[in-house]
Formats: C-alpha cells, structure tokens, sequence
C-alpha cells in the first residue's frame, strides 16, 4: 500500500539545497565545524547496538552495527528514546512493504553527535526529533500552504535509504536499509537535514519522542485534518496511542460528545480519563457499529476517526457520520494491496472523506510548536506511556503491543 505513487525527484541532489555547502568548502569553515562536533567520534564509523529486521514475522536481532558519519547535509543523531507504534508492526507483519533488511523505528528522540558539511539548522548537543515524513521547504507540496507530505518522503515506494541513495547502516559485512528517513531502533542512526528538527533544550526526551509520530498524528488528525468544531459530536475508532491521541485532539477543539469504539474494553478507562464521554465494543451489538452510532447520536457524529488500519471499520466510520455534512478521516494505515469498495451515494449526500499522514502536520513547522505547548501542558503524553524499557527488551515492546496491553512502550537507550 505504502508503494503506490511515485516520486521522481528523490534522486535529487539535496546538499544542492544548502547554499552554505560552498563556501564551507574552505580550511577554516572545516575546522570550525569539526570544532563543534563531538570530537571523539566525528568523522569516524561509530560500532554501537541496533535491533535489526532481518525477515519478516520474525524477531528483532540486536546487533552489533556500524554507523558511517553524515556525509553533506546529513546529521548522525544519538538516540535517547524511540516508542513503539503500531506502523513499525505493520511492517514486521508484511502489511506495510520496505526493503529488507531494515532498522525500524519511527518516534524517536536524540541527541545531535555529529553534522555533514553544510547543514545550518541543527548543531551537535541539540536535542533533536528525526522526521519520517520530511520537510524539504522546495517541493510542490511544501510549498502548498495547507499540504504537508512532501516529496522526498520514503513512504511510497520505499528505497531504505538516505535522500544520497544510500544506507550509512552496516552489520556483518552487509548494508542495512532505513526506515522512513528515520531509524530510531539504534542507538546511533543517520538522517538528511531534511528529516530532523532541533527542539526546546527542555524537553524530556522520553516523553516528546511520541511526537515524532503517535501523539501528532492523532491530535492533528482531530484539530487540523477533520478541523473538529466547537460543541460538535466526534467517533474515534481505535483506542490506541494515536487514537488517544485523536481523542485528545476533538476535546482541545471543544467537542460536546466523543465516542470511543474498541473491541478491547481494557482501552476505555484511559480514553474517558482523556475526554470520550462514552465507549462501545461492536461485539456488544448485533447490528453494524454504523446504524448504532446513528441512532445514538440522532442520525450520525459530524467527525469520524478510523485508527486501526482496517477496511471494515474504515466503511464503519464513514456510514456513521451523518450523511449531509458528516466528515470522516482515515488515520490507520490499511492492510497491503487492498482496496475498499464503497456506494458513490455515502459522499453525494454530502459527507467528506478524507486521510492525512502524521495529522496533516508539516514537520519542521509543527514539532518545535507541538513540544513547547507540552513543556506548557497545553496537553499530556504521560497517559499515553503505559511502559518504559531498556532498547535491548524491543521484542518484548512489541509483544506487549500486539497482546493489546500497552498503548505506547517507550525504549530507553
Ligand atoms: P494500536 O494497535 O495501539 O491501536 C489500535 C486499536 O484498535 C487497539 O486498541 C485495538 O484493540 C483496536 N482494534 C483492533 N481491531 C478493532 C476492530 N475490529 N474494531 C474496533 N477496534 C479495533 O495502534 P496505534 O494507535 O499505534 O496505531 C493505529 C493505526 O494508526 C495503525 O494502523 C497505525 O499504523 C496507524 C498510524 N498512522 C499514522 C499516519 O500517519 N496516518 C501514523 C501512526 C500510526
Ligand atoms: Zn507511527
Ligand atoms: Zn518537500
């Protein structure tokens, strides 16, 4: 699914965009950078452990691994903490296609050791988030005023590697792809400039990393995609961290009533904890989930959210936003080559259906905002931690995941 659509442009030559690059070519500019990199290790192969994916629907493997240092316009990221977010499963699980094989991890946070010639925004010692939808500032996209997938994303059609083509990742003698532009699964990892933006020296690194993905994609999926109104009734499919997340995001937006629809009913305390006014379990009715949300709400919710990632419940919560002004947001991420098949007559009538990667955010722009107004308590992300681990215990992250028992586990290095 992630492979549909093509960006001819990746092979681009990004250190173009740094007007800096040539002047920096200079005795002087050089020693000034190496001057402000970790000198102990810039420059060099750093040998440090990573979870590597050598094959599908197996564990991870921590692996001794090197790390090769930013080349122009590449900056070597010391990682400090990564969450586990269903996407990274996805991949594990065959539903979402990257080449293997790969260092995932997506929603992470860091520490920068080291800098490639010409970049500007990030300097070593900045904590930093690494991006895995990039923002280059050049592209039709970025320079579209509401947009925010740009083109030099490695989402669709996935090469695993930096914007130059290449992994900077090896481990027994063989190279190891990227995950989108991010690879947060190491304790080391290498992303373009364009993936990564520094953050408020403030911030605590094992909370903001779930704005890298989780926490964004859900609370933007509410208030900038759907553009929740005041007063308004809103259904959240899907109660994991990103589905909190969304429901976190209809309440700051002021909406009167939110449903939460799980088959887990272990997920509702926290989701009334974070503002669903009610729950429900489709296996507590015998008629679809759609017509019940209808008849609770006088003929359907004005926002939907699906956040699961499934075509069932993607046709769900379009059915249950009302059909003259309802709209419905996809935010899971479906299963592989599947297409869903809907009646034109559900969107004549007036509802919108739309999806959004990373809550519609643009992610240089967004995430310094998003983490002030947590270092403000504009919102929390400490309901969303259910567990902290060591890196070296991922599997057990994923397992706790996949047995519907945490909402986000957060890997410490
Ligand atoms: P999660 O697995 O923590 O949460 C999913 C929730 O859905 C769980 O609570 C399940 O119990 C529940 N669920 C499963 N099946 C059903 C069903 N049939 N009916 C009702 N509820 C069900 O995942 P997450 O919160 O980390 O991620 C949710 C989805 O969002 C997932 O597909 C992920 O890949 C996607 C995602 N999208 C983006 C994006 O940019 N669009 C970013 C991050 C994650
Ligand atoms: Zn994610
Ligand atoms: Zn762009």
């Amino acid at each position: 699914m992630w492979r549909i659509g093509h960006d001819s442009s990746k092979s681009d030559n990004i250190s173009a965009l740094c007007p800096q690059k040539a002047r920096k070519s200079t005795r002087i500019h050089h020693i000034c950078r190496e001057d402000r990199n970790n000198m102990s290790t810039a420059g060099k192969v750093i040998k440090c452990k990573a979870a590597v994916l050598w094959e599908l629907k197996k564990p991870f493997s921590i692996e001794e691994v090197e790390v090769a240092p930013p080349k122009a316009s590449e900056v070597r990221i010391k990682m400090v903490a990564t969450g586990i977010c269903r996407s990274d499963d996805h991949v594990v699980n065959g539903s979402i296609f990257v080449p293997l094989p790969v260092i995932l991890g997506h929603e992470g946070a860091g520490i920068v050791e080291s800098i490639g010639e010409g970049v500007t925004t990030v300097k070593p010692g900045d904590k930093v988030i690494p991006l895995f939808t990039p923002q280059c500032g050049k592209c039709a996209v970025c320079k579209h005023p509401e947009a925010n997938f740009c083109m030099k994303n490695d989402l669709f059609n996935p090469r695993g590697t930096v914007q130059d083509g290449t992994t900077r990742f090896t481990c027994r003698g063989k190279p190891i792809h990227h995950f989108i532009t991010t690879s947060t699964f190491s304790e080391y990892t290498v992303v373009d400039e364009i993936s990564v933006v520094k953050i408020d020296a403030a911030a605590p690194l094992e909370k903001v990393c779930l704005i890298g993905c989780g926490f964004s994609t859900g609370y933007g999926s509410a208030v900038k995609v759907a553009k929740v109104k005041p007063g308004s009734t809103c259904a959240v499919f899907g109660l994991g961290g990103v589905g909190l997340s969304t429901i976190i995001g209809c309440k700051a937006a002021g909406a009167a009533r939110i449903i939460g629809v799980d088959i887990n009913k272990d997920k509702f305390a926290k989701a009334k904890e974070l503002g669903a006014t009610e729950c429900i379990s489709p296996q507590d009715f015998k008629k679809p989930i759609h017509e019940v949300l209808k008849e609770m709400t006088g003929g359907g919710v004005d926002f939907s959210f699906e956040v699961i990632g499934r075509l069932d419940t993607m046709a769900e919560a379009l059915s249950c936003c009302h059909e003259a002004y309802g709209t419905s947001v996809i935010v899971g991420v479906p299963p592989g080559s599947e297409n869903l098949s809907v009646h034109p007559m559900l969107l004549l009538t007036g509802r919108t259906w739309k999806g959004a990667i990373f809550g519609g955010f643009k992610s240089k722009d967004s995430i310094p905002k998003l983490v002030a107004d947590f270092l403000t308590n504009k919102f929390p992300l400490d309901p969303l931690i259910t567990h902290v681990l060591p890196f070296e215990k991922v599997n057990e992250g994923f397992d706790l995941l996949r047995s519907g028992k945490s909402i986000r586990t957060v890997l410490k290095f």
